[in-house]
Order: structure tokens, then C-alpha cells, then sequence
């Protein structure tokens, strides 16, 4: 066995009842930017996106669309992927769990629970809600106007009475407590562990893991008048994905557990109590970290299709570009925050950030080098403190970032890279190499150069969150395709003085509104 390291990180499967919006590619964006940067890290990485195709949701969205479930969820899933491939994400898989390997993982998963004693027959007596697929008790509901029970997500409650298998997971709350109590960084981020943990503490209830009523499902093993329910259903796409049941070897021994399971704030309870319970009866290792993101909203409100005000991101690249799409989801919000969508914001982080802040750095640059260098890198002489200092920024970013992403900080990241840029234009305006042109050739060179090697550096720390735009960069750099990763940011990477250059081009343009006067 190699021992180069491995990252397994997920997206939530996405439900197929819906058209894919900007919430679903920002949740698949973030473990895109961490896969890219794993991978020219060194790592093997397994990256795993899919769709949620059963349950009692997408059987009525199928109904309402007058399609068969299987039919639809394929239609539908096929957006998903779509978004996928337009978004530039690199997943390695997409799962449906609709997929034979999917429900033979399920059923064992189940066999499981059930050879541990986890799971007895009883019936369900109370309120669900379909939109959340989730079961709610009376104290959590409050009415609305029209007197109907609203659950603490604004869906509305149904009540349901019907025999039911169950899960011990009252069984299951000091073990999940020790668990995160020995993992700190389990959950994160912190405010939300610590909801996690008073909810934990409040004392967990059973939970009923099988329905009778509709039939788009998973059959129950040796009892078909069930099916299982959708979340033990959906969560056990993280390892089917990795082989199972297979557990010796294979994709399974080199991947699970997952390092990281990204997920948004509203079904952080499902990734953090209801999945590790039923890993720990299973017997199975638990994921190393759930990390809860934030929610968007749409210049203040509430995206839903209800408000027709759902940010499709196909749009919002087709004006903006992909890439400062991607870069302004990720920086624009301290991630783990809420944030809000609006298009000044993402117009000014464009033209502030990416065409003045670095596009300009870079073009200015090679400009100067195509014209006063012969279009070639210079060659250059002796450093002063103030070129070692700039060096020594760009130098240092692989490990900050490094260290800022093992936490998620994807703003952070981004903010450090930027202070290496901002830096270089300080450096650039200092040294003036415009005025050494005729002063002294010899010393604009250096300057030149290391103003060059700095573009180097940062365009390769950038290219996992804006890949299409740094690969432009680093082709005006020269860079061959196997000089990209980061042991190219280490000794003997630096770029070769004498190098030819190709002419250099805009790589972030300018934002103009069209539609203003
Ligand atoms: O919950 N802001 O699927 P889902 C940020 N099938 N993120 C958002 C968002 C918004 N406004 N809207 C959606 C399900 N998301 C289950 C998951 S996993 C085993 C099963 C993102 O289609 C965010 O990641 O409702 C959220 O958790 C997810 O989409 C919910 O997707």
C-alpha cells in the first residue's frame, strides 16, 4: 500500500424535487475548492456529490409532474449533474439512491442495526413533516395564522399514524456526548456543536426508521409491507459510495472514514446525532467532521421557489463569469455564516478584488516583461530585504492556507492570498520598475522577476477556487501542466530566467453594466 494520504469529503445529496439553485452549488463549490486543493497537495481524494431520490417528497413532486418517480428523479437528477459539470466541480462520483449498489448497501446497513438490537417494531403516532422528511413532537410546533402546526423550519406537519420499526437511539446519547466531547472538531463550527449538544442532552427520543404508507423506498428486509426511512436511507450514501458493504480493502479501507462531511445548517442534526448513532450500533467508524454552513438569502430574502426568487447560478456565471462566481461565494461570507446574495456586492468584489487587486498585478507585469524583457523571464541580480520580504509572503501562503482550509476557513484562505497580492502592488509601486527601465535595467529586472515568481505563486495557490482563470495566468507564465501542484511551490520550482513568455492577456476583465445608463 502507498502511503500517499487520502481525503474522502461529500456533498448532501441533493433532494430531486427541485431545480438546482445557488444554495446547492455553494455547498458543492466549498468541497470542490477543498478536493482541488487536496489533490495538489499530494492527497488521493474521493469526492462524492449524488441525488436524494426517494421518500415521500420526491414521490409527490413525481405525482404533481404526472411521472413515474423513476422518471422523474432521472430527469431531475440529470440537472444536478449538469450543474455539476458546468460549475467545473471535480467529483469523482455522483450517487442516486436509486442505484442497485446504493440499496444493497442500505440493506445492510439495516441487517446491522438489527443483528445489534437496535431496531424493534412499535408504530408512529404523531406529526410529520413531508418537506423536511422529518418527524416533529408537539412542544416543538407553533400554529400559524390559518391555525395550521408549523415545524420550527416553517414546513408544515401532518399527522401520521402507522406501524413503524424503530431505532434505539435513546440508547445512543452519552456515547454521541463522549463522542464529542473526545472529537472537538467533530462539529464544527463551534456554535454549532454546542446546539448539537444541548439538543443531545435534552434526552433523545427513538426514532421511527420505517413508513407503510407510501412505497418509494428501500423495502425493509424480510418485511416488504416497509419501506426504510429516507434519512437512514440517505445517509448511508457516504458509504455505499466507498464499497459497502465490501469492508475489507477496496475503496472502504482507503477512504473511510470520510474526513469530512459538508452539509448546510438545516440538517446538521441528521450528520451529527442520527448518523453517528447509527454508525456506532453498526459497528462502523464515524466520519472525522460535519461542518455546518450557513444560509443564503436573496438581496434579504429568503430564497424559495414560492418568492420566484431562486439565484440560478447558470445565470450568474453567464454574466459575471464562472470564476468570479466561485471566488465571490467563498469570500464574500465568513463561511459558516449566513449571507446575502446581491449584485453590487458581487460587482465590487469583481472589480475590486479580481480585475483591479490581482488581474491589474498580473497584467502590468507581464506587460512590462513582454515589453522592456524581450517577452522573456529576466534574469535577476542580487536581492534587497524588500524582495526577500515579498518572496518570503508568497513563500509562507501554502502553509497558512493550508491550515486555514483544514478548518474551512475558505474566506480566510482567500483574505491571505490577497494580502500577498496586496503586498506585490505595494512592492510594485515602491520599486517602480517603469522608472528603472532607463535608471537602472539591471535592477527592473530583479524587480521584474520577482514580481513574476510571486504571480507564480499566487496563481497556483488559486487554482483550486478559480481553476479556469489561474490555468490562464500560469500559461502566461509558461507553466507546464506538471509544474502546477504544490511541490512546485518548493525549491526548484522557481521560475527559469531566460523562460519565453507568450503575450500577455487579461485574465479577470472589468464588470460594465450594460443595462445602466
Ligand atoms: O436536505 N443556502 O436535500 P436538499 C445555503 N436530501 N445552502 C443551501 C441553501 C441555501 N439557501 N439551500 C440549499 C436534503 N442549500 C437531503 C440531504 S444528505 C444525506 C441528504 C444546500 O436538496 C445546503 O447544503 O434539501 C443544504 O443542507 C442542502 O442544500 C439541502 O439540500
Amino acid at each position: 500500500m502507498s502511503d500517499q494520504p487520502t481525503y474522502y469529503v461529500t456533498t448532501p445529496i441533493y433532494y430531486v424535487n427541485d431545480a438546482p439553485h445557488i444554495g446547492h452549488a455553494y455547498t458543492t463549490l466549498a468541497c470542490d475548492v477543498l478536493a482541488r486543493f487536496k489533490r495538489l497537495d499530494g492527497y488521493y481524494v474521493r469526492f462524492l456529490t449524488g441525488t436524494d431520490e426517494h421518500g415521500q417528497k420526491v414521490e409527490k413532486s413525481a405525482e404533481a409532474a404526472g411521472k413515474d418517480p423513476l422518471t422523474f428523479t432521472t430527469e431531475v437528477s440529470q440537472n444536478f449533474r449538469d450543474l455539476a459539470d458546468f460549475m467545473n466541480f471535480t467529483h469523482d462520483d455522483f450517487i442516486r439512491t436509486t442505484e442497485p449498489r446504493h440499496i444493497k448497501a442500505c440493506q445492510a446497513i439495516w441487517q446491522k442495526l438489527v443483528d445489534a438490537g437496535d431496531i424493534y417494531l412499535g408504530s408512529y403516532v404523531g406529526w410529520y413533516a413531508v418537506r423536511d422528511e422529518a418527524f416533529y413532537g408537539e412542544d416543538e410546533l407553533t400554529k400559524n395564522a390559518d391555525g395550521v402546526r408549523i415545524a420550527p423550519s416553517g414546513a408544515e406537519v401532518e399527522w401520521v399514524e402507522e406501524p413503524s420499526y424503530f431505532f434505539k437511539l435513546s440508547a445512543w446519547g452519552d456515547r454521541l456526548l463522549a463522542y464529542y466531547d473526545a472529537n472537538p472538531d467533530f462539529i464544527l463550527p463551534e456554535s454549532r456543536r454546542n446546539e448539537v449538544t444541548s439538543f443531545v442532552k435534552g434526552g433523545l427520543n427513538d426514532l421511527s426508521v420505517s413508513r407503510t404508507t407510501f412505497k418509494w423506498g428501500v423495502p425493509v428486509p424480510g418485511d416488504d409491507e416497509h419501506i426504510m426511512y429516507v434519512w437512514l436511507d440517505a445517509l448511508t450514501n457516504y458509504i455505499t459510495a466507498v464499497g459497502y458493504p465490501e469492508t475489507d480493502g477496496g475503496n472502504y479501507a482507503k477512504y473511510w472514514p470520510a474526513d469530512l462531511h459538508m452539509v448546510g445548517k438545516d440538517i446538521l442534526r441528521f450528520h451529527a446525532v442520527y448518523w453517528p448513532a447509527f454508525l456506532m450500533a453498526a459497528g462502523l467508524e464515524l466520519p472525522k467532521r460535519v461542518f455546518a454552513h450557513g444560509w443564503w438569502t436573496n438581496e434579504g430574502q429568503k430564497i424559495s421557489k414560492s418568492l420566484g426568487n431562486v439565484i440560478d447560478p447558470i445565470e450568474l456565471a453567464n454574466r459575471y463569469g464562472l470564476d468570479q462566481v466561485r471566488y465571490f461565494m467563498l469570500r464574500e461570507v465568513p463561511f459558516g455564516n449566513d449571507g446575502d446574495f446581491s449584485h453590487t456586492a458581487m460587482i465590487n468584489r469583481m472589480n475590486g478584488e479580481l480585475a483591479n487587486d490581482f488581474g491589474n498585478l498580473a497584467q502590468r507585469v507581464l506587460s512590462m516583461i513582454a515589453k522592456n524583457c524581450d517577452g522573456k523571464v529576466p534574469t535577476p541580480g542580487p536581492f534587497e530585504a524588500d524582495d526577500t520580504a515579498l518572496l518570503g509572503q508568497a513563500q509562507g501562503l501554502l502553509e497558512v492556507v493550508r491550515d486555514q482550509l483544514d478548518r474551512q476557513g475558505f474566506n480566510h484562505a482567500l483574505e491571505s492570498i490577497w494580502v500577498v497580492i496586496r503586498a506585490a502592488n505595494g512592492y510594485v509601486d515602491r520599486q517602480a520598475p517603469w522608472k528603472l527601465k532607463k535608471e537602472d535595467p539591471a535592477r527592473m529586472a530583479t524587480v521584474l522577476y520577482v514580481l513574476a515568481e510571486t504571480i507564480r505563486h499566487l496563481a497556483i495557490m488559486a487554482q483550486p477556487v478559480m481553476p479556469e482563470a489561474m490555468e490562464k495566468m500560469l500559461d502566461q507564465l509558461a507553466q507546464s501542466a506538471d509544474a502546477r501542484d504544490f511541490t512546485a511551490l518548493g525549491e526548484g520550482g522557481a521560475l527559469v530566467p531566460g523562460l519565453d513568455l507568450p503575450k500577455p492577456e487579461g485574465v479577470f476583465p472589468r464588470f460594465v453594466d450594460e443595462d445602466a445608463e
